[in-house]
Formats: C-alpha cells, structure tokens, sequence
C-alpha cells in the first residue's frame, strides 16, 4: 500500500446533481473535516452530496467561498458545511476524519441520530479505532475501518493543499465494496483488502515512523528518509513487528525500506508535525504510545516507541 501512483486531476466549481452515475449512498457526512477529511469531502463530491462538520472557521469558509483545492487535485468544490449535525438522512455514509483521540466525543454527538442503514466508515490514523467507534453505536451498526495514505495539508480556512494522492484502503466485504464502488465513481483509487488487519498494523508502523519523527524535526517526510536516521526508522518499525506478532498478526518484507522509499515520495508535512506547529494535541497516544502500551501489555520491551513518545508528549506540554 505504500508504493501508489500518483495522479492529477481538477474539477470545475460544481453540485453533485450535476452528475449522471448514481451513488449507493444519499448523502455523505464527513465528521471532523480537517484536511484529509476536507480533501474526501471535496472528491466525493462530484457524484454525491457532502456535508462537512469541523470547526467554525474552516466551515464558515467553505460556506462562503466554497472549499478551495490545490495541489494533485485542483477546483473549488461547492460543499455544504456546518458546525453540528443536525440529522442523519437514510442511506447516509459517515466518515469519521476527527482525530482518534476525539472519536468518543464525536461518535457520542451523533449516535442517537442513526438511521438503521448508517454506515460509518473510520478513515484515521491509529490501531484499534474500529472497536472503540462499535462498542459506542452497538453491534447492530455497520462500522468499516479504512486507511487513507493522502497527503494533505491545511493551509487556511477553506484551503487545502493535496500533495500525493494515494489509494484508499477497504475492506474486501459487501459493505467494503459498497463504498468501494462511490469512491471509484469520484476518481478515488481504492485497494481492497482480504487481511485489514495486516494493512493497519502496516499503516500504524508507517505512521510510527513518520509522524513523530517529522513533527520533533519540524520537517516534510521526505526529510526523515535520510540514511543518517534508518537506525532509528529500523529501531521503531523492529518494535512495531514484535508488538505485531504478539497480537496475531505478521508483517512481512522489508518493512523499513518501504517506509524509507514512502516518506521519500511524501513532500507534505505529516499530520502530527502539522498538530505540533499549530500547538494542538497530537495522536501519540493512539501510535507509538500505543505500541509502547501493548508491549507493557505483553512483556516485550518497546525503548525506541517509549522515548519517541515521551518527547511528543513533552512537546506537547510545552506548545
Ligand atoms: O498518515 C499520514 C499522516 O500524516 O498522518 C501520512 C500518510 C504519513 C501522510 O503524511
């Protein structure tokens, strides 16, 4: 999953109705739009109708000058965007972009508002997101979890920047497909997956690295796939195969290497360099604190995941 092409595309100013190839879903509601989720919102806009909820000046933007795309997609995207959800209209997909750390608030806000039909889609960073977003909408709702590699950036209120686009991973079940199949129509490449739980434990070791390494250095990934940090890349990602196994779970290849050669074709700032510098809270806890958390849990030593995340923490504490 890390090694997918790049592609450009633009789309003019313009309203889902303008479409002719119907979507299975009547309305997209993405939750907690901050730059990836913006950056779906924007794509699946073109053959269905969005609803952005996330902060009021982002919303306020976009309600009054559209959302503005630039990048490796380009065009001001049309989008209805709002603060609160007020209701959730029957066949509604909801694809949750808040930061993990925010999943139980969001999920909360929304839950009495489900339609029997929702489907929730769990598009973050992070390992075990999937289970805590079921355990609070009960079983009888369907939760998929995805991956989504794009890098995007915030520039501004109702501004993106989209740097790499890259596929998104689903899973491969009749739900899994059913979202496959919208985000096909709306030119999002998508890669299904037999072993979800391989490519989260993939995503999660590429996330280790990157982020924390990116966001302490205040540097683009591509700067973290230099030769003079692979012990450090190769001390994490061992980490993340052992805590791995220990849940079942076996990852495969030269992991470290496909990082490297990752990070190298990301020119973007990560998510958590992008938390850092604005001051906010980052998503430590659900990475490499998440790692350093299973390893206590199984009695293997995670020294590399444990500093990465007390010097986030640290920085954290200081923004
Ligand atoms: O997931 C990301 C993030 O920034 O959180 C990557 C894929 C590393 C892109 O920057």
């Amino acid at each position: 999953m890390f090694e997918m092409g790049e592609s450009k595309t633009s789309c003019a100013r313009a309203r889902s109705s303008m479409t002719t190839e119907a979507s299975d879903f009547t309305k997209v509601i993405v939750m907690g739009a901050g730059a990836i989720g913006s950056y779906y919102g924007s794509m699946l806009s073109r053959k269905t109708d969005v609803l952005l909820i996330s902060r009021r000046g982002h919303m306020d933007a976009v309600n009054s000058r559209g959302l503005e795309v630039t990048g490796a997609v380009e065009g001001t995207f049309d989008l209805d965007a709002s603060t609160e959800l007020g209701s959730i209209p029957g066949g509604s997909l909801i694809i949750l972009t808040t930061k993990a750390y925010d999943i139980e608030e969001a999920v909360n806000e929304f839950r009495a508002l489900l339609k029997p039909d929702t489907v929730i889609l769990v598009l973050q960073n992070g390992l075990g997101n999937e289970d805590l977003v079921q355990s609070i909408v009960g079983p009888e709702v369907d939760v998929v979890r995805g991956l989504a590699s794009t890098g995007v950036e915030f520039l501004s209120p109702g501004r993106i920047e989209v740097k790499l686009v890259r596929e998104t991973v689903l899973p491969k079940t009749a739900v899994g497909e059913k979202i496959g199949r919208l985000f096909d129509l709306c030119g999002l490449g998508v890669q299904l997956s037999e072993r979800m739980d391989v490519e989260v434990w993939r995503k999660l070791t590429m996330n280790c690295v990157i982020n924390p390494l990116t966001a302490l250095f205040r540097v683009p990934n591509t700067e973290i796939a230099v030769e003079g940090l692979r012990e450090v890349r190769k001390g994490i990602v061992d980490e993340c195969i052992r805590i791995a196994q220990k849940e079942g779970v076996i990852l495969e290849g030269d992991l470290e290497g496909e990082i490297s050669r990752a990070a190298a074709s990301y020119s973007n700032i990560s998510s958590m360099c992008q938390d850092i510098m604005k001051g906010r809270r980052t998503e430590i806890g659900f990475l490499n604190g998440k790692v350093s958390e299973l390893g206590r849990r199984h009695g293997v030593a995670t020294p590399v995941n444990d500093v990465l995340t007390s010097l986030i923490r640290f920085m954290e504490g200081k923004e």
